[in-house]
């Protein structure tokens, strides 16, 4: 029997005659021993690892932070876009030179126009940065259109009431734009009362329009 317990001891087998050993002796067999130690250390291993990625990739995040506020992260097509103070920021610009545009602006909408592809970018919001075919193009929050200058000739005149007219009978048609700078009522139509508004400019009986002035919208 002595025996029996000396190579259960020796092989770490856990016998009827050394199981008392077990609990009374600290000493357990080596083979044991090994096997515990090695099965947990392994675990515990393999989780420190994982907890250090995480730890590793949630300080990535910290660190972009840490320039602007990322609010949210966004994938249009192929692209994704960071949130960071109001500006949706295409993932691949880094400071490249960029195309400005004002939004809502008449450059805006030709650039929309010509690509309308990038309509599903432009729709992000306000304020973005995207690539779009080798051009990084910012569209930035401009100073509004010049209210009364339908033909973006930079002058409130006779021809920007006429065009309002001529839209309103289905002469020509105004383009989006046209049509923001054409509402100087803001009552978000087109109508004579419009061109009515911007004669009386013209002759001085108004000096800014009802949609400068913030009466409606
Ligand atoms: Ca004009
Ligand atoms: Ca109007």
């Amino acid at each position: 029997m002595d025996e029996i317990v000396r190579l259960g001891k020796l092989y770490g087998i856990i016998t009827p005659y050394t199981s008392f050993l077990v609990t009374e002796d600290e000493n357990l067999p080596p083979a044991l021993v090994m096997d515990s130690v090695d099965f947990g250390g392994a675990e515990s291993g393999r989780i420190a690892i994982d907890i250090s990625v995480v730890t590793d990739g949630l300080k990535g995040a910290d660190n972009q932070g840490a320039t602007p506020t990322v609010s949210s992260i966004k994938t249009v097509g192929r692209k994704t876009f960071i949130l960071a103070d109001d500006v949706w920021t295409d993932t691949v610009y880094t400071d490249q030179p960029t195309v400005d545009i004002i939004y809502g602006g008449g450059q805006y909408f030709d650039l929309l126009a010509a690509h309308p592809e990038l309509g599903k970018y432009f729709a992000l919001g306000q304020q973005l940065i995207v690539e779009y075919d080798g051009t990084y193009y910012r569209v930035l929050l401009g100073a509004g259109p010049l209210y009364g200058d339908v033909n973006f000739d930079g002058a409130i005149d006779i021809d920007d009431a006429e065009m309002i007219l001529q839209a309103i009978v289905g002469l020509i048609t105004l383009t989006a734009e046209q049509q923001l700078a054409a509402d100087v009522s803001g009552e978000n139509r087109i109508t004579a009362f419009d061109a009515s508004l911007i004669l009386q400019y013209i002759e001085g009986k108004i000096s800014e329009f009802p949609i400068e002035a913030g009466e409606t919208r």
